[in-house]
């Protein structure tokens, strides 16, 4: 297995697990984007040209990914809408993208007989209360809350449903939440550091006792290769880190890490909905293919990223201002705010 259709490589987890394969192997990438608001041509910036080959297009463009399924030996799957918040705004893209687009690439990969291997997230679990000692696994059943989870949630059911009718050889990995280099500056930790760099107080939703389970995208990286490699096709494999914070503690290590005082942000309008704790038990990902995550220290790698995002600013200063006008339109406010208004 040396060429691979990479699906959303110019967006965040894509373009990292990108420079994850051209560093550790020989493969050969070509990658299908559609260069939303999220995809960054500029992420892939720098890879060896005569290994990488990008395409510009949508994964419910039946002839285009066709004619690329044929060409390649395996295919991961990575391109979606990704945000929560937009997906509560405008659901129908979500559909079209993580749904029929979805669909299109498992038709493909039936037609040519080629592996595929589905990026989804612990999102489709719905969420776990704060004081209880649950995290997922694979067996935990399938409760998604919002439009964006509920479509990968269906995405996830297609893959097992094209594996056990068609025989695809397929796999599939829920994720917890990712940060690192590249990701796009409306998610939590990117949109807070690039407001304190634009002298904006960040923004807690709510009481901000919501847990994550955060996870470096290498790790997430190693891991999708992994499985790709030696992964059992029909299987599905949780990918955590053991990485759970509330969004409070993540705020104010931002804060702190950037020379600001704890307490320096705003508290604002919760998202509707809102999950209150992730939690991924990895323990079959660690036992059965000898994962392990490198990049587990949570300060280091926050640390790295807030140098990241200095040292970047050409990269995601285009995106800012749009990101901050939409948050604004969709009655983003400071907490109690609307109540007062309403007075
Ligand atoms: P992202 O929004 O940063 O990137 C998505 C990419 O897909 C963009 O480059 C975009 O241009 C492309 N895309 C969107 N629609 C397309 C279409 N119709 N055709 C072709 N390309 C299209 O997302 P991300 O955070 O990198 O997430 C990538 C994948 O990982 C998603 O499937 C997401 O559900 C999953 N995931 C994300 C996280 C996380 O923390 N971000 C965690 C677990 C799983
Ligand atoms: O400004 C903010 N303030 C805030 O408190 C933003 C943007 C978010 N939050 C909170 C909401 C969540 O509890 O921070 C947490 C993380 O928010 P997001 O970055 O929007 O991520 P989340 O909704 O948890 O989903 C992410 O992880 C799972 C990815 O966006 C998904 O694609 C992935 O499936």
């Amino acid at each position: 297995m040396r060429r691979l259709l990479v699906t959303g490589g110019a967006g965040f987890i894509g373009a990292n697990f990108i420079h994850y394969v051209m560093a550790h192997t020989d493969f050969q990438v070509t990658v299908l984007d559609k260069l939303t608001y999220a995809g960054h041509e500029s992420s892939l910036k720098g890879l060896p040209p005569d290994r990488l080959t990008f395409v510009h297009g949508d994964i419910c463009d039946e002839v285009l990914v066709d004619a690329l399924v044929a060409g390649v030996d395996a295919v991961v799957h990575y391109a979606a809408e990704s945000h929560n918040d937009n997906s509560l705004a405008a659901p129908l893209p979500f559909l079209q993208t993580n749904i029929v687009g979805s669909y299109v690439l498992l038709e493909a990969v039936r037609k040519h007989g080629k592996r595929f291997h589905h990026i989804s997230t612990d999102e489709v679990y719905g969420d776990l209360a704060l004081d209880e000692p649950l995290r997922f696994t694979e067996h935990t059943p399938y409760n998604p809350s919002s439009p964006y989870s509920s479509t990968k949630a269906g995405s996830d059911l297609l893959v097992r449903a094209w594996v056990r009718s068609f025989g695809v050889e397929a796999t599939i990995s829920n994720c917890s939440n990712n940060y690192g280099p590249f990701q796009h500056v409306e998610k939590f930790i990117p949109r807070q550091i690039t407001n304190i760099i634009d002298g904006i107080r960040p923004k807690l939703y709510g009481s901000g006792e919501n847990v994550r389970d955060w996870i470096h995208a290498d790790d997430h990286s190693a891991a999708v290769l992994l499985i790709l490699q030696r992964g059992v096709p029909g299987e599905t494999y949780l990918i955590g880190a053991d990485g759970e914070r509330n969004n409070k503690d993540v705020i104010e290590a931002i804060l702190v890490g950037m020379g600001r005082p704890a307490d320096a942000y705003d508290h604002v309008t919760d998202r509707p909905g809102h999950d209150l704790r992730y939690a991924i038990d990895s323990s079959k990902l660690r036992t059965e293919l000898g994962w392990t995550p490198s990049k587990a220290d949570f300060a280091a790698g926050l640390a790295e990223t807030i140098h990241w995002y200095r040292d970047n600013e050409d990269w995601w200063r285009e995106q800012k201002a749009a990101t901050e006008a939409k948050y604004a339109a969709a009655g983003e406010q400071l907490a109690g705010a609307a109540s007062r208004q309403g007075r």
